[in-house]
């Protein structure tokens, strides 16, 4: 009886211990607005689950500020021991980031990094280079051109934007356009958001299939918005990658089977893989480490028809070569 006394009290014993022990990590995700996002959700919530000891609480905002900012000083009151925050736009965050410094939980910061971040505290950040995804987008149509012997044809381009005022918008429209003033054939004839949805960037193309004259090379912040802006070129009756040269951006599975199918021609990579990341940070947060304020950029390709057009930092690679390699 004794024994078994002793037994149990040491189960409860254990087992508190282990509810003490367990890692709170909360996540503010935007939304579920494109393919990049839902691999994006799916690869932290799977890997902060599935780790021995952690638990995660998750928080889909369905693209509203005022949803993350409620989230926010939800995870604050719960007493959370970290947080993980992208934010759908990038200002608008200084008082309720502000608080969670105050409440003295560990704040990563992942993708769409908020304006405020030089004025508040962070222990990491990993996110995309949006300036540089931009830039790469325009030269990569503007070097292919160039390779096709069209390189000093005149060329209308329009440029379809991302939800307004996100990091990834701002970011990928400064890279566009700053390139755009080295390919002076590109001329920009139409600039208009899309918001980042398949939906949304069909309703785009569809309106300026109607209202511009002519439209040579599309430039869509995501592939997503490439890939509903194939579906109005489609029904218009032109031929998407032939008629009019489609680049995006992210690199998702869809977008790698358009351009083997030869209905979208280019798409910039933008990883949503950050477990990869979020994961070593935390457990070396655990043991008492510390990180360097910094943004950590992971390393992205560019993937085409054909490969092997020179953009500066980085050569496109054959999109067919490699799609059998892709996570996400
Ligand atoms: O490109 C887009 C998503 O913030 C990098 O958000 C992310 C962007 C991504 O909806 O597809």
């Amino acid at each position: 009886m004794k024994k078994l006394l002793a037994l149990a009290l040491g189960l409860v014993l254990v087992l508190n211990v282990a509810a003490w022990a367990e890692v709170v990590i909360a996540f503010s995700q935007i939304g579920q607005e494109s393919d990049w996002r839902t691999a994006n959700t799916d690869d932290l919530k799977s890997a902060i689950e599935n780790h021995p000891g952690w638990k995660l609480v998750y928080d889909d905002a369905q693209q509203k500020q005022e949803n993350q900012i409620k989230a926010l000083r939800n995870f604050i009151t719960q007493d959370v021991n970290y947080i993980l925050f992208t934010g759908v736009v990038s200002t608008g965050w200084d008082e309720v980031l502000k608080e969670v410094n105050e409440a003295e939980i560990p704040l990563l910061l992942i993708d769409r990094m908020p304006d405020c971040a030089d004025k508040i505290e962070y222990v990491a950040a990993f996110g995309g280079d949006f300036v540089e995804e931009g830039r790469r987008q325009v030269a990569w149509a503007g070097e292919y051109l160039k390779s096709i012997g069209m390189g000093d044809k005149d060329v209308n381009v329009v440029i379809m934007e991302g939800t307004t005022g996100a990091s990834a918008q701002t970011g990928r429209t400064e890279g566009n356009l700053k390139a755009l003033k080295d390919y002076p054939h590109l001329k920009l004839v139409g600039q208009q958001s899309g918001n980042f949805t398949r939906a949304e960037g069909q309703a785009v193309m569809e309106s300026w299939l109607k209202s511009l004259d002519k439209i040579d090379v599309l430039i869509a912040q995501n592939d997503d918005m490439a890939l509903g802006a194939i579906d109005a070129i489609k029904a218009a009756g032109k031929v998407p990658g032939k008629d009019i040269i489609i680049v995006g951006c992210d690199s998702v599975k869809a977008a790698f089977d358009a351009i083997v199918a030869g209905e979208m021609n280019c798409t910039v990579e933008c990883t949503p893989l950050y477990s990869r990341f979020v994961v070593p940070t935390i457990e070396a947060l655990e043991k008492g480490e510390k990180f360097s304020k910094t943004v950590v950029h992971p390393e992205e390709g560019v993937f085409d028809t054909n490969g092997g057009i020179d953009l500066g930092t980085v050569k496109s690679t054959k999109a067919a070569d490699v799609i059998s390699t892709r996570q996400y």
